[in-house]
């Protein structure tokens, strides 16, 4: 693996609780909360996706086409996360 990928283009943060799966992308990509917060992923894809801590904080199970999942983040950080099943799709959860 190189160390150092070609830099993804920036998303905006955005103040958000919930994150919606659809067209192979976590939307808003990034989501900026307060610790004690829970976050909702909804899958609104016609594929099968999971929302996967890359550092193991956090791990759906496979989330079928309409199914959701909850993470309450009690920790400030960044905690970046992805789909297993397409690890291009990535998302962040920045928690103050
Ligand atoms: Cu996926």
């Amino acid at each position: 693996m190189p160390s150092s990928a070609p830099a993804a283009p920036a998303a905006a943060p955005v103040a958000a609780d919930s994150v919606t799966i659809h067209n192979f992308a976590f939307g808003p990509q990034v989501v900026t909360i307060k610790a004690g917060t829970t976050v909702h992923w909804k899958n609104g894809d016609a594929e099968a996706h999971t929302v996967t801590s890359d550092s193991g904080a956090f791990d759906s199970p496979v989330l079928q086409p309409g199914a959701s999942y909850s993470h309450t983040f009690t920790k400030p950080g960044t905690y970046s996360y992805h789909c297993t099943i397409h690890p291009f799709m990535t998302g962040k959860v920045v928690v103050s």
